[in-house]
């Protein structure tokens, strides 16, 4: 068994698509471990995607995570992390394979509706981050 870290972002919450993203992770077999809806600070949003500093886009995504509530899930399943980022898709819903996730229900490469772990290092690190 393993665990990684979802996280439906503001756009979704906002578009009422928690359910839907929360059946879609059932369905395919992630056990809900722990759940939370919080409004990140601009602080903790920075943290959180502290290596995309440099990034042009960086100052946006910032915005766009603190624009409404977020709700981070801890999931476990066998090769979650993996499973996890199958499931959801590319980070460009443009370029999302069909079926998944981003590809259904992301507005466009900034607002993609869900945040996933993207290593097993990363899972671990993100979800000291939100459950302690
Ligand atoms: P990921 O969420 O698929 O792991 P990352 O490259 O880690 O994608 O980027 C983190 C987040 O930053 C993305 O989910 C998206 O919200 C935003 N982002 C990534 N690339 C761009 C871009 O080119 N323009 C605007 N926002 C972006
Ligand atoms: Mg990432």
């Amino acid at each position: 068994m393993e665990r990684t870290l979802l996280i439906i972002k503001p756009d979704a919450v906002d578009r009422k698509l928690v359910g839907h993203v929360i059946g879609r992770l059932e369905k395919a077999g992630f056990k809900i471990l722990a759940m939370r809806m919080e409004k990140l600070t601009e602080e903790k949003a920075r943290e959180f995607y502290a290596v995309h500093r440099e990034r042009p886009f960086y100052n946006d995504l910032v915005k766009y995570m603190t624009s409404g509530p977020v709700i981070p899930i801890l999931l476990e399943k066998e090769n979650a992390v993996t499973g996890l980022r199958e499931l959801i898709g590319a980070t460009d819903p443009a370029k999302a394979a069909c079926g998944t996730l981003r590809q259904e229900i992301a507005l466009d490469v900034q607002s993609n509706s869900v945040h996933a772990s993207d290593a097993p290092e990363t899972a671990a690190v993100e979800t000291v981050f939100f459950f302690g």
